[in-house]
């Protein structure tokens, strides 16, 4: 029996994940066909804010619906509403009461504060935006409430963002609080929605509903609150009919432009990968074992 996990959370559509069954900051469901994960920010007390446990989960979550061969589409959500004033969440970035100068602090940290050596100078939200980015899988941050700080970057990375039209909001804090996401949160959103938009969520950290968010180009779609998930669904289950080669080549050619040598690494990894499948390169693999001339002939220089 699926336990009802957030209000827009319909139990009798989604199957457990074994072997996750002690997470408390997220949630980690697989649908029924197995081929969808849905994985959730679980602090909406705090509008999902992570410390550095929820990143743990969140990327344990993230890798395990990666490597898993029939898994073809993410959904990246948070639940709620929270249980203090009913107020709704994706992500509100970083947990700002554990933040500390020298990283933060985590269970374990003695009385006075010293954080865990483990936890000391660990950013690593900042991997959780490179596994979303480099999964040959569809990731689609599912906003059902605000998306704030270091929560606005993760909807900025998710390769499509669908959000709650009575609920989701949009506040880009990092200024406000001395922090700053100078990689993707801040120089791709530019890439996104443009370098005037981009600078003035930046800058002036205002509020954005997201009606505003979807004219900017922010987000690809805006439906009402109650269908939030049942829509994400459907888009997951379009994605779901295409090829998976297709997508992911798709996906990192997307990317490279803006990746850099990373991107074409990670395109032409893709690459010789479907190369290998050629008889062309398995003659070559078979003429070193054979230790004979490789036979080219069959194989003309296409034009
Ligand atoms: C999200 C906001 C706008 C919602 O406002 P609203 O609806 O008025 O609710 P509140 O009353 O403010 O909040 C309800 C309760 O939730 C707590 N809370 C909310 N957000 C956080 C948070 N981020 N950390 C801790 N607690 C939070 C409130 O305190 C309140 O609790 P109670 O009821 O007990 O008073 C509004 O809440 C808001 O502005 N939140 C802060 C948003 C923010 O500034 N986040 C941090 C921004 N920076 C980052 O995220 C950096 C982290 C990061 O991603 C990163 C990037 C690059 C490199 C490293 C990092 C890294 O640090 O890991």
């Amino acid at each position: 029996m699926t336990e009802q996990v957030s209000e827009l959370f319909d139990p009798t559509s989604w199957q457990n994940v074994a072997g996750f069954d002690a997470l408390t900051d997220v949630t980690y469901h697989h649908d029924l066909s197995g081929r969808v994960a849905r994985i959730a920010f679980n602090r909406p007390e705090v509008r999902n804010a992570f410390r550095p446990r929820t990143v743990d989960e969140l990327h344990a979550a993230l890798e395990h619906a990666r490597t898993n061969p029939r898994i073809g589409v993410v959904l990246l959500t948070g639940n709620g509403p929270s249980p203090k004033d009913g107020g709704w969440a994706f992500c509100s970035g970083g947990d700002q009461r554990i933040r500390g100068r020298d990283g933060y602090k985590y269970e374990g940290d003695d009385a006075h504060g010293a954080p865990a050596p483990t936890a000391l100078g660990r950013l690593h939200i900042l991997e959780v935006q490179r596994l979303i980015r480099f999964m040959p899988k569809v990731v689609i941050a599912v906003i059902p409430g605000w998306a704030a700080g270091g929560g606005h970057s993760l909807h900025v990375v998710c390769d499509l963002s669908i959000a709650s039209a009575e609920h989701a909001k949009f506040k880009q804090t990092d200024a406000d609080v001395g922090s700053f996401d100078a990689g993707y949160g801040s120089a791709y959103f530019a890439r996104q929605i443009g370098q005037k938009f981009a600078r003035e969520v930046f800058f002036l950290a205002r509020e954005y509903s997201a009606q505003r968010a979807y004219e900017m180009g922010a987000v690809n779609a805006v439906v009402p609150h109650a269908q939030l998930e049942e829509k994400a669904l459907e888009w997951a289950y379009d994605i779901l009919t295409k090829s998976p080669t297709a997508i992911r080549m798709l996906k990192f050619a997307f990317n490279a432009v803006d990746d850099g040598l990373v991107g074409q690494q990670v395109f032409a990894g893709e690459a010789t990968r479907l190369a290998y499948g050629t008889d062309e390169a398995v003659e070559g693999r078979d003429s070193f074992l054979e230790k004979r001339d490789p036979d080219w002939g069959p194989y003309p220089w296409q034009y």
